[in-house]
């Protein structure tokens, strides 16, 4: 005999123990599971799975779910069903960029709340007027049909292609950010935008150079119905940084019903991400970026292009994409040597072939050798760039923990 509501907490990280706090509070009974733990499940008693974002999609535990048709959802569905029916909601999703954009959208809207792949669980968000919150592929594919306020769509490259096991698969689980949405808003300088526009007709354009789209960020101004604005922001004039703003923009301006004033004031104050192309150190002839957060080829190609005026020492290496470090090569000429490191080291090497690169088994080991060349070049500016374009679970908890032994090592050698 089923139980009404004995839910099963599948995946005991981050997630599954927001699950566990919440359902606390809420009183309702719960089993968890983890493979770490390896307990027994009484399915007789289950009514719901909680699915962690982290689970492979055909994992035991949710094929044995779907065998018994108990319903599958996710954190995110939860926090949708419990949360203030008045206050607001924005997701963003994409490849890259939706940390800096969900960030910077919560530094716009005053009392905001920020949450979801970010890091923050969804259910460990600050109660709010409005919620922000950073959607990933794994989260959106799990989850039930969310009504977000408002939707945004930045891009879409090829990743995690381990457990969606198509492009087509994982384009449709993060398309599954525009369904039911109040307003969408989409990136019209990649041909996702385009043709996500030509689907969902009503979205919000962005762009960085056509001056008919919503709103258009240029390198010193935006343009925004018809009248142009100079503003400064932080994050640089990078196209994939302006593509970023332009996103937040558009979700502030349709949330402020077009306060433009306010949002150039807002966006001169933001201070930006740790793990994303931070400044940890610099002075005239080296600076020196942690960029952690680059868990793929594409994200590393971006950070690469974004410091092209400087002579790069590239730190590599962790748990290497299906695509590996293909979008970075050919290796631009302002890029001198790659330093690899880290469990899928051989895979990068082979794919770097004659460009100049060393292999160490560690980020320590790379690093040193990467400040040692740094130093003795007579190339300056220099920039030391940990930019790793892989998962770091062979040596780090996360790429927060990557990045933040990276910081350590720096302060050592500066
Ligand atoms: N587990 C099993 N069996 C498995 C796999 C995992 O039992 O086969 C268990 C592990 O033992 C562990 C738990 O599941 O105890 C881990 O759960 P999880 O991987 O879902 O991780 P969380 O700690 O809940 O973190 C998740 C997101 N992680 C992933 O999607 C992999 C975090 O995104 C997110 O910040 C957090 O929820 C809060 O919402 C991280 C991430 O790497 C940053 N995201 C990917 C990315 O950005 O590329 C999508």
């Amino acid at each position: 005999m089923k139980k009404h509501n004995h839910y099963l907490i599948a995946g005991l990280g981050k997630t599954g123990e927001s699950v566990v706090e919440f359902f606390n509070n809420t009183k309702d009974s719960y089993t968890v599971f983890d493979d770490k733990l390896s307990p027994q499940v009484d399915w007789s008693y289950v009514s719901t799975v909680i699915a962690s974002p982290g689970l492979p999609f055909n994992h035991p535990i949710l094929e044995k779910g779907r065998r018994r048709f108990v319903p599958i959802i996710t954190d995110i569905d939860l926090f949708f069903d419990y949360k203030k029916q008045q206050s607001v909601t924005i997701g963003i999703t994409g490849t890259n960029g939706k940390s800096t954009t969900t960030s910077l959208i919560h530094h716009l809207i005053d009392g905001s709340s920020m949450g979801g792949n970010i890091g923050i669980p969804c259910l460990t968000m600050a109660p709010s007027h409005t919620y922000v919150l950073e959607l990933s592929s794994f989260q959106l594919h799990l989850s039930q049909i969310l009504n977000l306020d408002i939707a945004i769509f930045l891009n879409l490259t090829p990743d995690h292609l381990d457990k969606h096991k198509t492009i087509e698969a994982y384009q449709s689980a993060k398309e599954k950010i525009f369904y039911d949405a109040r307003h969408r808003i989409v990136v019209i300088d990649h041909d996702i935008g385009v043709s996500l526009k030509n689907r969902y007709p009503n979205a919000m354009t962005v762009s960085t150079h056509n001056h008919s789209a919503d709103i258009c960020v240029l390198e010193d101004s935006l343009i925004y119905q018809g009248q142009s604005y100079a503003y400064t922001c932080t994050l640089g004039t990078a196209r994939h940084q302006r593509e970023n703003i332009a996103a937040a923009a558009m979700a502030y301006l349709i949330h402020s019903n077009g306060d433009v004033q306010t949002l150039i004031q807002k966006l001169a104050t933001y201070k930006g991400l740790s793990h994303r192309q931070e400044i940890v150190y610099q002075n005239d002839d080296m600076i020196v970026i942690n960029d952690s957060k680059a868990t793929n080829g594409e994200s590393a190609t971006i950070a690469l292009n974004s410091f092209s005026t400087y002579k790069i020492f590239w730190i590599i290496g962790g748990i290497s994409k299906d695509t590996g470090i293909k979008p970075c090569l050919p290796l631009p000429s302002f890029v001198q040597c790659a330093y690899v490191f880290g469990q899928d080291a051989a895979i990068l090497s082979g794919q770097l072939k004659d460009d100049p690169h060393h292999v160490f088994k560690t980020m320590e080991e790379a690093t040193q050798a990467a400040f040692l060349d740094a130093k003795q070049s007579k190339n300056s500016p220099c920039c030391i760039l940990l930019s790793p374009a892989c998962a770091s679970f062979d040596q780090f908890k996360n790429f927060e923990h990557r990045g933040d032994v990276f910081k350590c090592l720096v302060s050592t050698y500066v």
